[in-house]
């Protein structure tokens, strides 16, 4: 009998506990809201240097008093289609086969999500994962459904192999020595985080992937919580470089996942880099860079090695930062 009544009041203290846990997740939720308030904002932020232009276009749309989803979408659209981002849309890299395959994904502040993978002969993904989000009942589209989706939109079909990418294509062809290289290739893929004057948050990610893939290679970019992922509730995040990485350890998703639980962006960028290095045998061959961002529009980008920089639009001022890194 008096073993019962231990068992219930036991019982009794930890539902008790339960709900004390779940208050004080409710009123840090709450707070981070309310925190919000005081908080900077609009602020965009994007992966690598070509981020500067395309932060340039997203912040027109914030200043402009436009959702987060709209600038994280026009602004990823201005390095897809510059020719001299050879790791996205026109002018991309392209397979070992010589055909460039893009990759972009997009999520709004309701939580709703958008992605197309192994897409071919369209310059702006992202607008066509935007569609996905909004105009159908899926989340992702691949390959040739992807493309004929696109169509069915009006979306015009290009050659994307430039010239120049061509003729890079064609000298690799010599030797085919597939090795990822950190940061040479790395320079492109645009991630971008934005927070609008709403305090609502959205995100994207668009690339041609890695060059001289496979063919049929997806990356992390267009996988939801693994290349980009974003909780209205909490924040944002994305990554770049050597995509099975992020993959493997679903590593957006865990950034937004750490600062739900209370992590700073900083902190929780930095234990997804951790992560990676616990669990990822030969890791230091490869390049991984992450960005992250929460309501009251705090920052954090880590990569694995040196050589990641992000571009940050807060306070009127678009800057080129570099970010700090775990191999020293
Ligand atoms: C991928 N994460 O396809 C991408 C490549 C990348 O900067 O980010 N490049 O694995």
């Amino acid at each position: 009998m008096g073993s019962r009544r231990n068992f219930i009041k036991k019982a009794g203290l930890a539902s008790l506990a339960l709900v004390s846990v779940n208050q004080s997740k409710a009123s840090m939720a709450k707070g981070l809201r309310d925190g919000a308030k005081s908080s900077r904002f609009p602020l965009v932020i994007s992966t690598w240097n070509n981020g500067i232009d395309a932060n340039v276009k997203a912040w027109e749309v914030l200043k402009a008093g436009g959702r987060a989803v709209d600038a994280v979408e026009q602004g990823v659209r201005v390095v897809e289609a510059n020719p001299d981002d050879m790791s996205v849309g026109y002018g991309g890299r392209p397979d070992r086969d010589g055909v460039v395959t893009l990759d972009a994904c997009i999520m709004d502040e309701h939580g709703n999500a958008g992605s197309v993978c192994a897409l071919q002969n369209i310059i702006h993904p992202i607008s066509v994962a935007r569609k996905v989000m909004d105009e159908t009942p899926h989340v992702m589209l691949a390959g040739d459904g992807a493309l004929q989706y696109a169509r069915e939109c009006g979306f015009k079909e290009e050659d994307l192999l430039t010239e120049k990418a061509k003729k890079e294509w064609i000298e690799w062809r010599k030797t085919s020595e597939y090795k990822p290289l950190i940061n040479i290739e790395n320079h492109d893929t645009i991630g971008m985080l934005a927070l609008d004057e709403q305090g609502n948050v959205s995100g994207a990610c668009t690339t041609s992937g890695l060059a001289y893939k496979m063919h049929g290679r997806v990356g992390d970019s267009p996988i939801i919580g693994a290349g980009m992922y974003c909780d209205n509730e909490v924040g944002g995040a994305v990554a770049t470089g050597m995509g099975e990485l992020v993959m493997k350890t679903l590593g957006s998703f865990l950034v937004v996942e750490l600062m739900n639980q209370g992590y700073s962006p900083q902190d929780a960028v930095e234990e997804a880099i951790a992560r990676i290095v616990k669990k990822i045998p030969g890791y230091q061959d490869f390049q991984i860079g992450y960005l992250a961002i929460n309501k009251k529009g705090e920052v954090g980008a880590y990569s694995l090695h040196k050589g990641f920089n992000y571009a940050l639009y807060a306070d009127d001022k678009n800057q080129l930062i570099d970010s700090n890194y775990y191999l020293k």
